[in-house]
C-alpha cells in the first residue's frame, strides 16, 4: 500500500526482487557458501539462513515481498496510529469516520481491558476494484501470517471482535478489516494499533510479541502516528513507539498526536516545548493536540465547527478529540482562530504524494537490505566463524590426545620425546636388528641364529618355545605388568580413549559429538583402525647403526666384566610388547619409546644410552613422528573432523619441530561430522551489487 505512483519523479532503483531472490536461492557456482568437507558443495544463502536463523530466513522473505508488493499499491497510503492504551487511538481514527462507522469503534467504555486486535479502516472506494482488493488481503496475509477477518457491520458484533471478547491470543495476528466512504475523501487507511500495556496481566501475549507485530504491521504504512494522553507524556513507551517506528520503517514520516490536552495545565505552544526535545531526538515531524473536550473551560481550545466543515460532523452528544496541528508560536495557536488546514482530519489530503511513496519505498528497500546484509549475512558468518572456532577446538583435541598418548614428558611437563607405537613391524625391527648386531658374547644364552625371525606374526609360540627358563618368563611378565600398569609408556584401550577426548574436549569442546553419539563404537573403530593402519617402520640403515652404536657403548660401560646384556633379555622386552593385547584381551594400542621398553625390562645402562645417543633419537624420532601424526588423523576420520591440511609443529625438547603429513589411509567417520563451509567472496560481490550498496560499506 501507500504512496502515489508517480512513475516520473520517483528513483526507478528499485530492485529486482525476483532477481535478488534467484540470487539469494542460488545453490550453483553463485551460491552464498561453500562446502568443502565432508563432501564438497554448494549452499544457497537462503537455505544456509533457514537453517541456522529461520525467523531471520523468514524476515528477509517477508522484507523482500513488502518491497515487491508495495510497487503494486503505490497509490494506497495507510498511516498506522498507535499509543497505549486510552491514549485515543481509536477516538482520533473515528473523527475520519462517518457517524455509521463511528458506531462500529469500541473506544473506552467496555475496552477497559484494551484491544488487542489491528483494525485497519479503508477507503469504501477501495473495495469496488476487486483485483486491488485482492491484492490488498494478500498483502496483509502476508505481512501478519494470517488471512484478515472482516469488522461486522452490526456495531454489537463488531465490538466484541475489537475487544476479542471470542478471541484467543493468536488473533493478535489476525487483522480487523472495514471499510468506511467517509475516508474516500481522505484517500488513506488508517491502521488502528492494539494498545501497548507495559505488562502481561491480560495474558494475551507479551508486550514482545505485540511489539514484533506491530512491527511487521508498520511495513504496511508510508506514516506513522504515536497518540499519547498528555498524562502519558513521561512514559518511556512513548519514546520506544517512536524508535520501533524509526528502525522499523526508517525515513518514514513520523508524527505526535497529543490527547486530552487540559488548557488550565498546558497551553498549546507548552505541549509543543514539553514534545520538543522528542520531536528532535526521532525527527517527528508534526505535533498535533487535542483538547479534553469534557473540560468546559477547554472550549476555546477546540476548533470544533472547523472541524466539522471539513470532516464527517459530530453528532450532538457524540464527542471526539479534535486534533489541531501545534505551532512553537503562541499566538498561532487557539484560542486564536487557525486554518482548516492545520486540523488533523486534513492531512492526507495534504500529504505529497509522491514524496510519501518514495519515503515508503525507500524504507521498505532499507528493510530489505538490513534483513539481507546486516542480519542474514552477519548471521551466516557468524555461525561459519563458529564452525571454524568448532573446527579448530576440535583438531586441538585430537592433538592433545594425541599427546597423551605420544608424548614422554620430562619432569617439568614438556615434551622429551614422541614415543613409538610398538606395531609388529617396529617390533620385528627391533628385534632383527637387535640381534644382527649383538655382539658374539650377547649371545651366548640364544641358540638364536637365525629362528628369532619366527618371532614375527606368533609372539606368544615364540615366548613358550624360546623363554628357555623361568626366571627370563618372570621377567616378561613383570615386564608387562609394568606396562599394563602405565609404569612405563602408554597402553590405549577403547575405554582410556574415550576418557582422554572426554577430559580434552573440557578445554577444546568436540562440540558436534553429544552424549549419545556412538563414543564406544568410535573409540574401538579408532584404535583398531590404527592397529591395523599403521605401517610406519624405522628406518633400517640408521636403525642398524644406532644399534650397533648401543651394542658398542653397553659392552664399553661394562667392558671390565665383559658381561653385557644378554640379547635374550633385550628380545623379551621387544616382544612382551607384542603380547600385550592377549593378555588384555582387547584391541590395544602399546606406545613406549625404546628406552622406556629397555628401562621397564630393568635394563636401565641400555636405556641411558639410548634415550642419549644421536642417532637412536633420530631413527626412533622420525618413525614416532608420522605415527604421532597418523593417529591424530585416524581420530579426525572417526570422529567426523576435516584432517588438518597444513602440518602443525610442536615443541619437542627445545626444538620447535615440523610434523610430517599423515600418511595413513583415510576412513569415513563414525558419527557426526563437522562440516566445513566458507562464505564465498563472489556471492558478496555479487549481493552488493544487487542491494546498491556502496563499496565502503563494511564488508568481513
Ligand atoms: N475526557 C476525554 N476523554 C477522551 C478524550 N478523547 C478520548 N477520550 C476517551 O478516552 C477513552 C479512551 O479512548 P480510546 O479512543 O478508546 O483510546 P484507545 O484505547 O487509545 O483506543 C474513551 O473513553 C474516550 O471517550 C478527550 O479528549 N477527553
Ligand atoms: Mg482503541
Amino acid at each position: 500500500m501507500f504512496g502515489t505512483g508517480k512513475s516520473n519523479g520517483v528513483r526507478s532503483v528499485d530492485v529486482d526482487w525476483r532477481k535478488l531472490t534467484g540470487l539469494l536461492e542460488a545453490t550453483d557456482q553463485r551460491a552464498a557458501v561453500k562446502q568443502s568437507f565432508p563432501d564438497v558443495g554448494q549452499e544457497s544463502f537462503m537455505s544456509a539462513l533457514r537453517r541456522i536463523d529461520p525467523p531471520t530466513a523468514s524476515e528477509v522473505m517477508t522484507a523482500g515481498n513488502a518491497w515487491q508488493g508495495a510497487t503494486e499499491l503505490v497509490s494506497y497510503p495507510v498511516i498506522a496510529i498507535a499509543g497505549m492504551l486510552n491514549s485515543g487511538k481509536t477516538s482520533l481514527v473515528s473523527t475520519f469516520l462517518s457517524p455509521q462507522g463511528r458506531t462500529r469503534t469500541l473506544r473506552g467504555v467496555g475496552n477497559a481491558q484494551g484491544t488487542h486486535r489491528f483494525v485497519l479502516w479503508l477507503p469504501q472506494r477501495w473495495r469496488s476494484d476487486p483485483s486491488l482488493w485482492d491484492l490488498l488481503q494478500e498483502r496483509l496475509a502476508e505481512t501478519f501470517g494470517h488471512a484478515p477477518e472482516a469488522l461486522a457491520d452490526s456495531p454489537e458484533k463488531a465490538h466484541r471482535q475489537y475487544s476479542n471478547r471470542d478471541g484467543g491470543k493468536d488473533s493478535l495476528s489476525i487483522p480487523l478489516v472495514a471499510t468506511d466512504p467517509a475516508l474516500d475523501t481522505a484517500g488513506v487507511g488508517l491502521l488502528d494499533c492494539p494498545d501497548i500495556v507495559s505488562d502481561e496481566i491480560l495474558g494475551l501475549g507479551s508486550p514482545g510479541d505485540r511489539r514484533k507485530v506491530l512491527g511487521r504491521a508498520s511495513t504496511l504504512c508510508s506514516a506513522f502516528m504515536v497518540v499519547a494522553s498528555a498524562e502519558q507524556c513521561r512514559d518511556v513507551t512513548l519514546g520506544e513507539l517512536m524508535r520501533i517506528a524509526g528502525d522499523l520503517m526508517p525515513g518514514v514520516p513520523r508524527m505526535l498526536a497529543i490527547n486530552k490536552v487540559r488548557s488550565r495545565e498546558q497551553l498549546p505552544h507548552q505541549v509543543f516545548q514539553t514534545f520538543q526535545p522528542m520531536m528532535r531526538h526521532h525527527q517527528v515531524e508534526a505535533i498535533f493536540a487535542a483538547y479534553d473536550f469534557d473540560v468546559a473551560s477547554n472550549a476555546p481550545f477546540i476548533p470544533r465547527g472547523l472541524h466539522n466543515s471539513v470532516a464527517p460532523p459530530l453528532e450532538d452528544g457524540e464527542d471526539l478529540p479534535i486534533f489541531f496541528k501545534l505551532s512553537e508560536r503562541a499566538d498561532q495557536n487557539p484560542p486564536n482562530g487557525i486554518s482548516t488546514d492545520r486540523l488533523l482530519v486534513s492531512l492526507p489530503r495534504k500529504l505529497d504524494r509522491g514524496e510519501l511513496f518514495e519515503r515508503f519505498r525507500a524504507a521498505l528497500a532499507s528493510n530489505v537490505r538490513t534483513a539481507i546484509w546486516d542480519k542474514g549475512r552477519e548471521r551466516i558468518l557468524q555461525e561459519l566463524s563458529t564452525q571454524e572456532e568448532r573446527l579448530r577446538n576440535a583438531r586441538a583435541c585430537m592433538t592433545k590426545v594425541g599427546l597423551d598418548v605420544f608424548a614422554q614428558r620430562g619432569d617439568g611437563g614438556g615434551i622429551e620425546r614422541l614415543r613409538l607405537h610398538q606395531n609388529q613391524r617396529i617390533v620385528e625391527q627391533l628385534t632383527v636388528t637387535f640381534a644382527n648386531t649383538a655382539p658374539w658374547y650377547a649371545r651366548w644364552s640364544v641358540g638364536l641364529s637365525t629362528k628369532y625371525r619366527r618371532v614375527v606374526g606368533g609372539a606368544g609360540d615364540w615366548f613358550r618355545k624360546w623363554l628357555p627358563t623361568q626366571a627370563l618368563e618372570d621377567k616378561a611378565e613383570a615386564l608387562r605388568g609394568r606396562l599394563r600398569r602405565g609404569d612405563y609408556g602408554s597402553l590405549m584401550t577403547p575405554e582410556k580413549l574415550q576418557t582422554l577426548i572426554r577430559q580434552q574436549a573440557e578445554t577444546h569442546p568436540l562440540a558436534h559429538w553429544e552424549d549419545n553419539s556412538p563414543w564406544s563404537e568410535a573409540c574401538r573403530t579408532a584404535i583398531h583402525r590404527y592397529d591395523r593402519d599403521d605401517f610406519t617402520a624405522l628406518d633400517p640403515y640408521e636403525l642398524e647403526e644406532a644399534c650397533r652404536d648401543m651394542w658398542s657403548k653397553v659392552s664399553w660401560v661394562e667392558k671390565g666384566k665383559l658381561t653385557s646384556i644378554p640379547l635374550l633379555v633385550l628380545l623379551t622386552a621387544f616382544t612382551a610388547v607384542l603380547m600385550l593385547p592377549l593378555d588384555m584381551g582387547a584391541t590395544v594400542l602399546a606406545s613406549a619409546s625404546i628406552s622406556e621398553l629397555l628401562a621397564a625390562s630393568g635394563l636401565t645402562a641400555a636405556a641411558s644410552i639410548w634415550a642419549g645417543g644421536k642417532t637412536t633419537s633420530l631413527v626412533e624420532q622420525q618413525a614416532a613422528k608420522q605415527q604421532f601424526v597418523d593417529l591424530i588423523a585416524v581420530l579426525c576420520d572417526t570422529f567426523g573432523i576435516p584432517r588438518e591440511t597444513k602440518a602443525p609443529r610442536i615443541r619437542i625438547g627445545k626444538e620447535d619441530v615440523k610434523l610430517p603429513d599423515p600418511k595413513i589411509a583415510l576412513r569415513g567417520p563414525i558419527g557426526p561430522t563437522l562440516a566445513i563451509r566458507n562464505w564465498s567472496d563472489a556471492f558478496e560481490s555479487d549481493l552488493r551489487k544487487m542491494l546498491d550498496l556502496p563499496s565502503n560499506t563494511p564488508s568481513r
